[in-house]
């Protein structure tokens, strides 16, 4: 195996499981109910295939299906469930001959007998979804496959699915879910590196979702084969999965909530987390990361994280230091600290297996590897050379893993990354060419077997998804315990459903080139959507070959600080340098610029991080999410929102200095560099120089901003500005705590409620405060957007403020505040 591999791979798609979408002959179908046994919260119906269904509501507007092909239901236990959120409900059960009905406050779902067939209705009664009678739920006795259909209506469009290297609506495609290293992956290569089951559909302004709960490889015809059905289904396991009907309104935000509420939400991360980081495969020794801090900031290119790559370890064994390389890592560390710098290590699951190796003592004593399925512990080549591997579904096996991190923990080392965790395996040299992208050797052996918690032991066949989310699960957990007043930073590649509780991800080995930019977008904001918050792609590109030019690398970048998780990263020898400044000192300038573009946002966005943990609200949204009732935000791929109030229209086109804007309908949007205001339902020209990233706030939001800072730890001193988009009235909020630690839940935070309202003199901004933080800032200024007049007076709380400055030309009024807390701002015109 060649250390770097050069060239692009040739992408053969390896659907094995997606054959069940041709052979027919082996299915069967579930068949008629034969009893009714109705339950608190739904009911349980006999099948005349001997299986077994179980319908029922969790919540008014979440109904759970699960039908298993053998009559015998699988122990209620999930990775991707919070069980304590399974909370079971009432529900009004009404028996008829030829059906069943369950009702609740928030949807009616009926469910025919002849054969099993279920139609779910929402609060209003409309149609939400229904079974295709033809094909409504199937196995495959033989392979233990199940299958359920749904009819679709012809302009139905999919959202969600994970990560996957499709357009922004999926509706049309065939995908399957099946954790793979896909190093230098392209559009439309399938699976990748995470399984999130999970989906929304929108038609019509309307909403509901499906999650799929099965671990095993599972596939979704998206319409593709039958542009009037979709199917889905999985390799083994039960079908289950719950429908989310979008509550009364039917809106992405009620699904989300109730998909959160479900599977978890993301805890707030650091504030530091959120500014930007440096990665490359690798930086080392110690000397060149010195190095490339003291230029960070001798250049005054704001950045918060370092990353080491596996080249920081003895021979790549975890947890692990080469000491020539590094001889004091917690010297090194404490220096970059008082430069404001953390440092974020990989750690991979592979544990070399070396009888003088500590980790791997520990690991073979404790009886935490994986075994063969003769008994033998379980061994495959990785970076190290033969490996073995925690079961990461054995608890034990997780804490003991977590446990490791003390060393680095003490170290002073601040987040941790985990590579590899699909998991990934190199194959034996003699099948090492040609590099399949799907080699099913790649990875364990379906029969392996693992733990499942002890509660439901099993084979990787079930366990091969879950592996990297619960490997993040035990680094999180690890951190918890060992530094129980500091919010854990993981960031992994491989992910299943509800991964967002533990970590952040990365899109894994993209490529430099104009495409795979333009693809994070649509990638990163379905994350989002799939209750993901906190996810980046490698700016930039990764993968070897070919180089990004400058214009790729700023307009990357560009596109990137207003996604969640951003970090430069990329592979390659010496010939590749991909920092900020590596492009000519144009593109350093510009990129400086971008990067403290950033940093001044950071108010915001994290206060974006913290809706999310409230409401289960994406950061970063794809247009339909804040405007479903807009028909043409559906296939918008090339913007996308931050929150609900900045609107990004990235350049991701080579050469292109101007593009076409879409304004979401409703509302209406002011441009941050000119002030113009542009209409909502309107597509526009704007400008966009390489200097310049369009963006738009929403008239009527209010949000925070600050000065520029070289990293996270500056910004207790730095001044707050509240930007105002003039226009229209509305309520904003700005959270504040003190960015780490957990302070924040027994009341440390400040919650500030800024209200506008247009009125006949001019324009009223009143602040509310809520919350006891004693370190928040308040605005020192105001800035407002999109003003074509200076105004005659600006009061703060009755008294007149002289420091007024109007820019005729950026159409911006900058009002400073006295130091005083201001409860009132009238500007009349
Ligand atoms: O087999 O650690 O996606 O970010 O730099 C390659 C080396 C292993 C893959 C990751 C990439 C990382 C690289 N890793």
């Amino acid at each position: 195996m060649p250390k770097r591999r050069r060239f692009p791979i040739v992408c053969l798609l390896f659907l094995a499981a997606t054959s069940a979408f041709d052979v027919r002959g082996a299915w069967r179908a579930a068949g008629d109910v034969v009893a009714v046994e109705p339950r608190p919260d739904g009911a349980t119906f006999r099948l005349s295939s001997g299986a077994r269904a179980a319908i029922a509501f969790i919540a008014p507007d979440v109904a759970h299906v699960r039908v298993a092909p053998k009559g015998e239901f699988e122990p209620d236990f999930s990775y991707a469930v919070e069980t304590e959120k399974r909370i079971a409900i009432s529900a009004q059960v009404n028996r008829f001959d030829d059906r069943t009905e369950i009702n609740t406050m928030g949807a009616r779902l009926v469910i025919f007998h002849r054969p099993l067939r279920t139609v779910i209705y929402d609060a209003q009664g409309r149609l939400v979804v229904e079974d295709d009678p033809a094909r409504p739920f199937s196995f495959d006795p033989e392979t233990g496959a199940v299958e359920t259909s749904k009819l679709r209506p012809a302009t139905e469009t999919y959202y969600g699915f994970g990560e996957k290297a499709l357009p922004m609506s999926r509706h049309g495609q065939t995908m399957v879910m099946w954790n793979y290293d896909t190093y230098a992956y392209d559009r439309n290569t399938d699976p990748l590196y995470k399984s999130i089951p999970f989906f929304i559909a929108l038609h019509q302004g309307r909403a509901y979702a499906i999650f799929f709960d099965n671990t095993h490889r599972t596939y979704f015809d998206m319409g593709k084969t039958d542009p009037a059905r979709y199917t889905f289904g999985a390799a083994g396991g039960e079908i289950n999965y719950y429908v989310f009907t979008g509550g009364k309104e039917r809106s992405p935000h009620n699904i989300l909530r109730d998909y959160t509420e479900l599977t978890g939400r993301m805890p707030l991360p650091p504030i530091w987390a959120l500014g930007f980081q440096q990665s490359r495969w690798s930086y080392y020794p110690e000397a060149r990361v010195r190095d490339l801090a003291r230029t960070f900031r001798e250049k005054r290119i704001p950045c918060d994280v370092i990353y080491l790559d596996i080249d920081y370890m003895d021979g790549y064994r975890v947890f692990t230091w080469d000491r020539g390389r590094f001889p004091d890592p917690a010297k090194m560390i404490r220096d970059l600290r008082v430069q404001g710098f953390r440092l974020v290590v990989i750690i991979d699951p592979g544990v070399k297996v070396d009888d003088q190796y500590e980790v791997y003592r520990q690991g073979r004593a404790g009886g935490y590897f994986v075994r063969a399925a003769d008994g033998s512990e379980f061994h495959a080549r990785v970076w190290p050379g033969t490996c073995a591997f925690p079961d990461f579904t054995d608890p034990k096996a997780r804490a003991w893993f977590g446990a490791l991190y003390k060393k680095h923990t003490d170290e002073g080392i601040a987040g941790f990354w985990n590579d590899m965790n699909e998991p990934a395996t190199f194959l034996p040299d003699d099948l090492a060419e040609p590099r399949i992208m799907h080699h099913p050797g790649k990875t364990f052996p379906l029969d392996v077997p693992h733990a499942g918690e002890g509660v439901l032991p099993d084979t990787h066949r079930r366990y091969h998804n879950v592996y990297g989310m619960q490997m993040a699960r035990a680094t999180f957990e690890g951190l918890k315990r060992l530094r129980p007043d500091a919010r854990p930073f993981v960031l992994t590649r491989a992910a299943y459903a509800g991964v967002q509780r533990y970590s952040a991800v990365w899109t894994g080995d993209n490529v430099s080139t104009w495409d795979h930019l333009a693809l994070s977008i649509p990638m990163l904001a379905n994350l989002g959507v799939s209750g993901i918050p906190f996810a980046g792609a490698d700016v930039g590109g990764f993968a070897d070959y070919p180089l990004p030019t400058g214009e790729l690398y700023a307009r990357w970048l560009q596109a990137a600080i207003f996604t969640p998780f951003l970090r430069g990263h990329s592979s390659g020898g010496p010939t590749r340098n991909q920092e900020p400044w590596a492009f000519g000192p144009e593109f350093e300038r510009i990129n400086r610029a971008t990067i403290e573009l950033r940093y001044r946002f950071l108010p915001y966005i994290y206060t974006l991080f913290r809706e999310h943990e409230e409401t289960g609200a994406p950061v970063m949204r794809p247009l339909w999410f804040e405007y479903p009732n807009d028909v043409r935000t559906y296939l918008i791929e090339d913007q996308f929102l931050l929150g609900r109030d900045v609107l990004v229209a990235p350049v991701v086109r080579e050469g292109e200095r101007r593009r076409r804007v879409y304004f979401p309908a409703g509302d209406e949007w002011i441009d941050w560099w000119t002030g113009a205001r542009y209409r909502g339902g309107s597509e526009m020209m704007v400008e966009a120089p390489l200097d310049r990233l369009p963006f738009f706030v929403r008239a009527g939001a209010a949000l925070a901003v600050q000065a520029p800072v070289q990293h996270t730890d500056e910004m207790k001193n730095a001044p707050l500005t509240l930007v105002v988009a003039a226009g229209a009235g509305g309520e904003s909020r700005i959270y504040q705590d003190e960015g780490d630690g957990y302070a924040y839940r027994n009341g440390r935070y400040l919650n500030t409620i800024v209200r506008l309202s247009e009125e006949q003199f001019g324009l009223r901004i009143a602040f509310a405060h809520a919350g006891e933080y004693k370190d928040a800032r308040l605005p020192s200024a105001i800035e407002i957007l999109g003003v074509s007049d200076p105004p005659r007076e600006v009061l703060a709380d009755g008294r007149k403020i002289e420091r007024v400055e109007f820019d005729k030309a950026a159409h911006r009024l900058r009002v400073e505040l006295p130091a005083a807390p201001v409860t009132e701002i009238l500007i009349t015109r």
